[in-house]
């Protein structure tokens, strides 16, 4: 099938108007044939922009390495280019729609000359589900075609659900004119400089626009652009959630199920907490999604969520077998990894991976890296944020139901980040308006997945969805409590949850194991959910008594009051931070419900002192 066999009008003529603007040698439609898939593969390693891996230990995996500059999401060059700034909040990058669209479009002139178009029919979710949505991505880039078959479904099957008229959201994406004249694309994937890069998103008319990078999160514009930025703003209209969350199902040992989604910021562990193997004898964790939900009521007045993603683009550094053995075997096969080291026997390799280096490797840029453990402060050899892109249905822990087009009912919601200090292991909200408070009020330790960001600091990312609102995200905190107050049944809302794992001493030493361990606290919340767990009500909602959650070895009692109490000090500063810095931010578009909810913390919590 080619484009001239497309049956829908407009999205031909949208074509045919994009290429007489980048002036592409050929286009191509992905028909999301796995020959298509494996030509386009050997395409990529025979012009020497991607490796094949060694086909005894990683059968049908390449290796592709990014420009140096090109590692990940540039939250700088986000834009949120709606038709006022207003509606754009106080969060998003805002520029003017119509000057934007002028100085891409002169970008965007003649920019795929020598390349091919390739036109990438996707769906977000099972196809034909009633909350999947279709989008038509148009790129140079083959990378991104690869990636986007195994990161969301593609080709015929959706071009017939489109049929001749059908609604599709419009994804623009060029990796961009090479830095100079006659630069070769080969070794690595072009991508134009950071004054040039661009991830645009026109809220109003439902579009997307990139340019000038090739990494995951501004170049598979199913993901965050269309699932999470867009998305949102359909949500908001429609009545739905699109958000930053795993699905994982959990069974206890009487084999009754639940399932529960949970918004952590980039590079928090979603995609470990997914994945879970509990420690917990007898009880079973298996993963339905492990970065974006999209939850609907269904008509049972139940929250029913769907994975609108088909492959995990995981963080690689950090994955091995003890802190996550099931995205390992996802892994193994059938898999593109970017930016991680390459072994002599063109194997992968890097940090955190649960072994040394096997001799020496050629690192992310290119040169040779030999292990020096001595230098503490040798370059690491993978990329930090080094990324595999695998397909969901590879991971052992998969769901049966992880592709129901009607979505799993959700019985709890856990919202976390990494904090070191004063956040306990779990507290719950005392009912969804709280949670919502809860949910807005979310900090974390910034991680490598941005890159303007400075790793290491705590920055508020509400909901974990600071780079992903599509919109004024004082208005999205009021879609949450509307959402909550239009519930058919407010007893069949889900639970709602804080979690931390990532609590330290003040000596920087781990007061919680965290991975497989974190099992006890998904056993509480089960357990919450159930109506038969041990808890108390404190000042900032409702936590589990000192006995209500067994101790993993090695963590002392004293260590379970510390992860267990509520440090009062430690929270009013958290209120004086909120009160000054982050909530008057959102102006008129702060609900007055959160406003209330921080009065009355701050009123408990001195009373509690
Ligand atoms: C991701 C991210 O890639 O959140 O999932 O950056
Ligand atoms: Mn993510």
């Amino acid at each position: 099938m080619n484009v001239k066999d497309i049956k829908h009008a407009g999205l031909k003529k949208w074509i045919g108007e994009f290429a007489e603007l980048t002036t592409p040698d050929a286009i191509v439609l992905a028909d999301g044939s796995s020959s298509q898939y494996d030509e386009l593969i050997n395409l990529t390693v025979e012009s020497g922009l991607a490796t094949r891996l060694n086909p005894a230990k990683k059968p049908g995996c390449v290796l592709f390495l990014s420009d140096p500059s090109d590692v990940a999401r540039v939250e700088k060059r986000t834009y949120i280019a709606s038709e006022t700034q207003d509606a754009a909040g106080p969060t998003n990058n805002w520029m003017d729609p119509k000057q934007l669209k002028k100085e891409m479009t002169d970008l965007y002139r003649g920019c795929m000359k020598g390349r091919t178009l390739y036109v990438i029919p996707f769906s977000m979710g099972p196809i034909g589900s009633d909350i999947a949505k279709i989008g038509v991505e148009l790129t140079d880039s083959p990378y991104v075609v690869t990636n986007m078959m195994i990161m969301t479904r593609v080709g015929k099957k959706v071009l017939d659900v489109l049929g001749t008229d059908g609604y599709f959201v419009p994804c623009f994406h060029s990796v961009g004119k090479p830095l100079a004249e006659g630069e070769s694309d080969g070794g690595i994937w072009p991508c134009a400089p950071m004054e040039h890069k661009y991830i645009s998103h026109f809220p109003e008319t439902r579009e997307i626009w990139s340019y000038g990078s090739g990494y995951g999160g501004n170049a598979l514009l199913g993901k965050k652009c269309l699932a999470l930025r867009i998305a949102t703003v359909l949500a908001r209209d429609e009545g739905w959630l699109a958000e930053h969350m795993l699905i994982l199902k959990i069974t206890n040992p009487e084999g009754k199920s639940r399932f529960l989604t949970g918004a952590f910021p980039s590079a928090c562990g979603k995609t470990n907490l997914a994945m879970l193997i509990p420690t917990v004898p007898g009880w079973k964790v298996e993963t339905v999604g492990d970065d974006i939900a999209w939850m609907k009521y269904g008509s049972d007045g139940q929250l029913y969520a769907i994975n609108p993603e088909a492959g995990f683009f995981g963080v690689a550094p950090g994955t091995s077998a003890s802190s996550n053995y099931n995205a390992l075997v996802s892994a193994s096969s059938n898999t593109i990894f970017t930016n991680v080291a390459l072994t002599e026997d063109n194997d992968v390799w890097w940090e955190g991976i649960g072994y040394d280096a096997p001799g020496k490797l050629i690192d992310w840029n290119g040169n040779e890296w030999v292990q020096n453990k001595a230098d503490k402060t040798q370059k690491p050899a993978a990329h930090p944020n080094a990324r595999f892109t695998a397909p969901a249905s590879q991971c052992p822990s998969i769901a049966a139901e992880w592709e129901d087009p009607k979505g799993v009912p959700i019985s709890a919601i856990l919202f976390g980040g990494r904090r070191p200090h004063t956040i306990p292991l779990v507290h719950q909200s005392n009912d969804w308006s709280h949670g919502v408070f809860l949910g807005s009020i979310v900090g974390s330790e910034v991680t490598a997945a941005a890159l303007d960001v400075k790793a290491g600091t705590i920055r508020r990312d509400p909901f974990a969805m600071l780079p992903f609102c599509g919109y004024n995200m004082g208005d999205y905190f009021q879609h949450w409590l509307d959402v909550g107050h239009a519930a058919p049944d407010a007893e069949k809302l889900p639970k709602i949850f804080y979690v931390n794992w990532f609590r330290k001493t003040d000596e920087g030493k781990w007061l919680w194991p965290g991975f497989g361990e974190n099992s006890r606290v998904l056993k509480w919340v089960f357990e919450r959910c159930e109506g038969t767990a041990k808890y108390v009500k404190t000042p900032i909602g409702i936590m589990p008594t000192l006995d209500a959650i067994d101790r993993p070895v090695g963590v002392s009692e004293e260590d379970m009051k510390e992860l267990l109490s509520v440090d009062i000090d430690g929270w009013l500063e958290e209120v004086k931070d909120i009160r000054t810095n982050h909530y008057p931010m959102f102006g008129k578009h702060l609900p007055k419900e959160l406003a209330t909810f921080l009065d009355k913390l701050e009123a408990d919590l001195r009373a509690a002192k």
